[in-house]
Parts: structure tokens; C-alpha cells; sequence
């Protein structure tokens, strides 16, 4: 783990991107644990030169912790907020084999459905095949328990709501047309949530010495 310079304020600064689903991941854990934070929107196109050098890998979300620690991936960031306070019992059950197939071979396919034309290799329907197949066994699980991961909403819920959001996304009538009915009732009840909806406020860019904008 890196640590950031020393002159760190002492509330946790988290580098975000609104419409980010590894962001909005994260955002949605720390609004659960209600762990406050400095919120810095970025521009992907024009990072902040402070976020580039505590993270050169350039990729957002990225939390730096009031002790200066830095933490670059979302995943890390979401199990940093609910281990000080997990109200649900989030972290108690998670899977990892879920959200490795999302994280892995469902957001490549989503990447290559959603801008198929810059993937001209194969047609847009071949790439949506190609995260249907994880649709499919999202729909299948979600036939023998209410959510991802058993009989409450948690941790798994979270890290891949943001995902299949943008996969229904680039083409509302077919997924609202799809043979996925329980996928789309999960997928409405969390973009209907307070949760997420409380994470989805707009706000400009950061610049360095702009008053601290808090989150949640
Ligand atoms: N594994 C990282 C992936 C984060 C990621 O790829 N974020 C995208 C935005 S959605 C990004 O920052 N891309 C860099 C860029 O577009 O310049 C995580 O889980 O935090």
C-alpha cells in the first residue's frame, strides 16, 4: 500500500468519477458505512495532477485515508469503508467468483457492445451474446434467492449493480424486452434506491484549493 505526502487533511479524499461504475461502487459503500469523505470529481481526460502522483496507474476511484494511505482499486475502497462500519452485514457473505466474471469477462464484453463500432472484429449482437451468458446466470441465481448473494441485498449486489446498469443501458428497449425478468426487477430496485440515487449528485470537476466538497 502507498502512502501519500504527509500533508494529508484528516478527512479521507476520494478521486471519483460520477458516471464510473468502479466508482459508483465505491461511493455506494462509503454512503452505507457513512464514512465521510472530501469528494473530487475528475475528468478522465484531464486528471488532477495531485490524484496522478499518489496514483500513476490513472484510474479512478482512488481514496487516500486521513492516515495517508492509498487505496486505487474499488474493491479495496469498498472493504475499507464497511470495515469501520458495516450496518448490514455487507462483508459477511460475498462472492468472489461473481464479481471476478464481472469485473473480468462481463465488462470486457460490456466495453466491446457498448462501442462496437471502435471493436469492428464482430457485430454489436455478437457482443452482446457475450454478456448475455453472464445475464443468464444472474438470472438463474436470482430464481433460487432474492439476491446475488442469499436472502439480504449486500456486498456482491453492489460491485455489479453499477455494471449491468450500463450493460441494460446501451439498448433499453432490448433489455427491457429480455428474457430477464428478475435481473431487471434487481436492477430497478437499485437504481430506484437512495442509496444509489444519493451517489449520483452533480459536481463539477475539483481544482486545487476549491472548498471541500463532503460525502456522502
Ligand atoms: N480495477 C480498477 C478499475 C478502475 C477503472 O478502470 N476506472 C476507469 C473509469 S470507469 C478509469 O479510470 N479509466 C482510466 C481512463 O479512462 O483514463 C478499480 O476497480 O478501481
Amino acid at each position: 500500500m502507498r502512502q501519500a505526502p504527509k500533508t494529508m487533511s484528516t478527512t479521507p479524499v476520494l478521486y471519483s468519477f460520477r458516471r464510473c461504475p468502479y466508482a459508483i461502487r465505491a461511493r455506494m459503500a462509503i454512503a452505507r458505512a457513512g464514512v465521510s469523505v472530501e469528494l473530487r470529481e475528475v475528468l478522465l481526460r484531464d486528471k488532477p495532477a495531485a490524484m496522478l502522483a499518489i496514483s500513476p496507474k490513472a484510474t479512478v476511484p482512488v481514496l487516500v485515508t486521513a492516515q495517508g494511505q492509498v487505496l486505487d482499486e474499488s474493491l479495496e475502497i469498498m472493504r475499507w469503508a464497511l470495515a469501520q462500519h458495516d450496518p448490514d452485514n455487507w462483508l459477511a457473505d460475498v462472492s468472489a467468483t461473481l464479481i471476478e466474471t464481472n469485473d473480468g469477462s462481463f465488462k470486457q464484453a460490456l466495453d466491446r457492445y457498448k462501442y462496437a463500432d471502435r471493436y469492428p472484429q464482430h457485430s454489436v449482437q455478437t457482443y452482446r451474446a457475450q454478456g448475455e451468458s453472464i445475464l443468464r446466470s444472474l438470472e438463474h441465481d436470482l430464481g433460487t434467492k432474492d439476491w446475488l448473494c442469499g436472502i439480504r441485498p449486500g456486498f456482491t449486489d453492489i460491485a455489479i449493480f453499477p455494471f449491468i446498469r450500463q450493460f441494460a443501458a446501451v439498448d433499453t428497449n432490448w433489455f427491457n424486452e429480455s428474457p430477464y425478468p428478475r435481473l431487471r426487477r434487481w436492477l430497478n430496485h437499485w437504481l430506484h434506491s437512495s442509496l444509489f440515487l444519493d451517489t449520483m449528485g452533480k459536481h463539477p470537476p475539483w481544482e486545487p484549493g476549491q472548498a471541500a466538497v463532503p460525502f456522502p
